[in-house]
C-alpha cells in the first residue's frame, strides 16, 4: 500500500482553513454554546426546539430523573409528528429538491425522489397501512433491503402514529419471530426479496418461516404481511394474510394528513443487544428524537441544504434510523440509500457512487474502511472524489492506520473526519468533533455534544478528574435519549441506571486525555462489537446451548483485523458427544439460523470444561485471554474450582 505508515500519523489535525470559513459552528461558537447547553439546559433546548415545526408548540421543555423510577420527559405538552417534519414543511418552497437519492445493487439503477415525489410516496402507503388495519399506536414490524420503499414504509407509520420495528434484514427468521412477539406486532412489510452483491436475499420466507416459528414456539399470529415487489422473484402467497402493496396502493388515496402526535408518544422501537437476555426494545419517542437528530446532523455534519449526503448504514440500524432518514429528511437534505456492498461489483464502488452522486458527506464505519484499505490505494485513487469535504466514522473505535488512511487516501487530506460516539440507546450522537470547531485527534470522539455531560467513573462510581481512564457514564438527559425498553422499564433502571447510581452508564471504557479529548476503548460489559455491529455473548450462547449436542458455551471477543473483534466460542458438549469438525460447521450453521449470519462465530474451541469459580460463575477474563493467544498474562487462577482445565483450554486453542 502506498499510503504513509502510521508513524508519520500527527497527533492534531487543526480544522482546515477552508472548512473554518465556511462553517455553521466555530471553536469559539462551541464554547459559548456548550456552556449554555450545561448551565441552563431549559433555555438552550427552549431555543433549539424551533428547529422543529410543532403543532402545539411545547411550553414545558426539560422533566428528566435518572433517579428512582427513572422519568425521561421532553418538550412534553407540545404535538408534532414526524413524517410532516421530514416532508411537508418543505413542500412551499422546496417540493422540487431532490429528498432521496437511490443506488441499486446493480450499478445500472438509480433514482431521485423529490420532496414533492416522497410526500405521495409516504402519503399513498400510510393509507395502504390503514386501509389494512393499522391503527395509531400499533407496532409495526418493517423487515425490509435498502431500498426507497422502506424509507416510506417508515414515514408512514410515523405519519399515522403507528410504531415501526425496523429489524435488520440480516436477521433469521427465529430472531424476526423474537423480536414479533416481544412487540406484539402483529403486522409485518417486507419484499419478495432483497439483492446484495448480486445475490438474492429470501426476505419474504424468511418472514413466513418466522411467522409459523411466532405461532409454535410463542402462540402468537400476524393479521397482515404486506409484500414490495423488489426483485419480482417468486414467493408463496397465503391470501388470507399477505397483500401485495402495489396491489392495495391502486385503491387508496393519495393524501393523508399526518396524526397529530404528543412528544413523547412512541416513534419506534429498535432491538438490540445487551450484556445479558434476549435483545431489549428500545424506544424511542418523537419530539425529543427530532428535535436532537435534525440539530445533531446539521452540527456534526455542517449540512447546508443542496448538499449529498452519503450514510452507508442500513436502516437496520439506529444509523440508518436518525442519519438516513429523521435527521437528514428533517434538515432539507439530499440523503443517499445504497442498496448494496461495498465490494460489488468490485472494491472502488463507493468511490464511483461518490463521484456518479457528487457526495459531499460521506459517513461510513471503520470495518468498511479497514476491508476497503486492504484492497489497496489504486481503485481508489481512481475515482476523482473531489466533490466529498467532510468523512465520518461510526459504529467501533477507528484504529489511527485507518484514520490515516481514510484521511489521506480517500479524503485527500483534505476533509475533517468526524469520529461519532453514540449508541442505539441514545438517539443521535453524543460525543464528536464539530468540523468547524475541533482539532482532530484520530482515534478520539474528541468532545460532548451540546447538552452532553460525560464523566469517567471508577468501578465504586467515583467522579474521576482530569486526565484518566474509566467507565463513560452521562451525567444528565438530553432529548434524543431512549425512554424505556419497550414493555420492560424494570429492565431500563437496572441496565442503565443501577450500576452507579443517578448516572446513565453506557456500557464503554473510555479514556480523557489532558485537552478533555474522550477516547472511547470499547465496551466494558459482555457486549461485543463484531464489525460495528453489536453482539451480546450471552444471546450467542443461549443459541450455541439450544443445540441438541451443546450442554455449555461460553462466547468471548477477541481482536480481528478486518472486524475489529471477532466471535471466539467455548463450547462443552453432552457426554460421549465426538467433537469434530462436522460438529463445528454445524454449529456456525446453527447460530446463522437462530440469530443470523453477523453472528456466526469465527473460531469455536471444544472444551471438556469450562473455567468456573467455585459458586459456578465462568471466568470470562480467562477465557478472553486464551482466546487473544495471551497466555502469559492470565492473572490469578487460585480461586478456580478446577484450575487444570486452563491448561487443557490453551493446549488445545487453535491457532487457525
Ligand atoms: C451508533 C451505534 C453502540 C456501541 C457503543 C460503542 C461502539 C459506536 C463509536 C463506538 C468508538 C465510536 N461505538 N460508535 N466506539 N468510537 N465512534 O453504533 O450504535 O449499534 O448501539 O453500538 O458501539 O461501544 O457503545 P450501537
Amino acid at each position: 500500500m502506498s499510503s504513509p505508515a502510521p508513524s508519520t500519523l500527527k497527533e492534531i489535525y487543526p480544522v482546515p482553513a477552508a472548512t473554518r470559513e465556511n462553517t455553521l459552528c466555530t471553536d469559539k461558537d462551541y464554547e459559548t454554546l456548550y456552556q449554555w447547553s450545561v448551565e441552563d439546559p431549559e433555555g438552550f433546548w427552549r431555543r433549539q426546539k424551533d428547529r422543529i415545526s410543532w403543532f402545539e408548540d411545547p411550553g414545558l421543555i426539560k422533566n428528566t430523573s435518572f433517579e428512582g423510577d427513572v422519568s425521561i420527559k421532553w418538550f412534553e405538552d407540545g404535538t408534532l409528528n414526524a413524517s410532516y417534519n421530514c416532508i411537508d414543511r418543505h413542500l412551499d418552497k422546496h417540493g422540487d429538491e431532490i429528498a432521496l437519492i437511490f443506488e441499486g445493487d446493480d450499478p445500472s439503477v438509480d433514482q431521485n425522489v423529490t420532496y414533492r415525489e416522497l410526500h405521495g410516496h409516504v402519503c399513498r402507503f400510510a393509507n395502504v397501512l390503514k386501509a389494512q388495519g393499522v391503527k395509531k399506536g400499533d407496532r409495526v414490524t418493517i423487515y425490509m433491503p435498502m431500498i426507497l420503499d422502506t424509507v416510506y414504509a417508515m414515514l408512514a407509520c410515523a405519519r399515522i402514529g403507528a410504531v415501526h420495528s425496523v429489524v435488520f434484514g440480516g436477521f433469521s427468521s427465529e430472531a424476526i419471530a423474537g423480536r414479533l412477539d416481544d412487540c406484539q406486532s402483529r403486522f409485518v412489510i417486507t419484499t419478495d426479496e432483497g439483492l446484495r452483491g448480486g445475490r438474492k436475499i429470501p426476505l419474504k420466507a424468511n418472514v413466513d418461516d418466522a411467522i409459523a416459528r411466532l405461532a409454535s414456539e410463542f402462540g402468537g399470529s400476524v393479521d397482515k404481511v404486506l409484500v414490495v415487489r423488489h426483485t419480482g422473484g417468486d414467493v408463496a402467497f397465503n391470501a388470507d394474510r399477505d397483500v401485495w402493496y402495489h396491489e392495495a396502493a391502486e385503491t387508496v388515496d393519495a393524501d393523508c394528513p399526518p396524526e397529530p402526535m404528543n412528544a413523547e408518544d412512541p416513534l419506534f422501537i429498535l432491538y438490540t443487544s445487551g450484556s445479558t437476555g434476549q435483545p431489549k426494545g428500545v424506544l424511542h419517542t418523537t419530539g425529543g428524537y427530532m428535535v436532537y437528530t435534525s440539530m445533531t446532523h446539521e452540527y456534526i455534519f455542517d449540512y447546508k441544504p443542496g448538499e449529498v449526503y452519503w450514510c452507508t448504514a442500513d436502516v437496520g440500524w439506529i444509523t440508518g434510523h436518525s442519519y438516513i432518514v429523521y435527521g437528514p429528511l428533517a434538515n432539507r437534505a439530499t440523503s443517499l440509500v445504497f442498496e448494496g456492498v461495498p465490494s460489488y461489483p468490485d472494491a472502488s464502488r463507493f468511490w464511483q457512487i461518490v463521484d456518479k452522486h457528487q457526495v459531499n458527506i460521506f459517513y461510513t464505519a471503520p470495518t468498511a474502511i479497514r476491508a476497503l484499505m486492504r484492497e489497496g490505494d489504486d481503485l481508489v485513487k481512481k475515482s476523482s472524489r473531489s466533490s466529498l469535504r467532510l468523512l465520518g466514522s461510526v459504529g467501533e473505535p477507528i484504529n489511527p492506520e485507518a484514520w490515516n488512511w481514510y484521511h489521506n487516501v480517500v479524503g485527500d487530506a483534505r476533509c475533517p473526519i468526524v469520529d461519532t460516539w453514540w449508541q442505539t440507546e441514545t438517539g443521535g450522537v453524543l460525543i464528536t468533533p464539530l468540523p468547524g470547531a475541533t482539532d482532530l485527534k484520530p482515534g478520539s470522539a474528541t468532545r460532548p455534544f451540546f447538552g452532553i455531560r460525560p464523566a469517567l467513573v471508577d468501578t465504586d462510581g467515583n467522579l474521576l478528574d482530569g486526565a484518566t481512564e474509566g467507565n463513560l457514564v452521562m451525567l444528565d438527559s438530553w432529548p434524543g435519549q431512549m425512554r424505556t425498553v419497550y414493555g420492560d422499564h424494570e429492565r431500563f433502571i437496572q441496565t442503565y441506571f443501577s450500576t452507579y447510581k443517578g448516572m446513565y452508564f453506557t456500557g464503554d471504557g473510555c479514556r480523557r486525555d489532558e485537552d478533555d479529548y474522550y477516547w472511547i476503548t470499547g465496551r466494558v460489559d459482555d457486549v461485543i462489537n463484531v464489525s460495528g455491529h453489536r453482539m451480546g455473548t450471552a444471546e450467542i450462547e443461549s443459541a450455541l446451548v439450544a443445540h441438541d449436542l451443546v450442554s455449555e458455551a461460553a462466547v468471548v471477543g477477541y481482536p480481528h483485523d478486518l472486524k475489529g473483534q471477532g466471535i471466539y466460542a467455548y463450547v462443552t458438549c453432552n457426554a460421549g458427544v465426538e467433537p469434530t469438525d462436522e460438529l463445528r460447521k454445524e454449529l456456525v450453521k446453527w447460530v446463522r439460523a437462530e440469530i443470523g449470519p453477523i453472528a456466526s462465530p469465527d473460531m469455536i474451541q471444544f472444551a471438556p470444561g469450562l473455567p468456573k469459580t467455585r459458586s459456578g460463575k465462568i471466568m470470562r477474563r480467562i477465557l478472553r485471554k486464551i482466546a487473544e493467544n495471551e497466555f502469559g498474562s492470565l492473572g490469578d487462577t487460585s480461586t478456580l474450582a478446577d484450575p487444570s482445565i486452563v491448561d487443557i483450554l490453551i493446549e488445545n486453542r487453535q491457532n487457525k
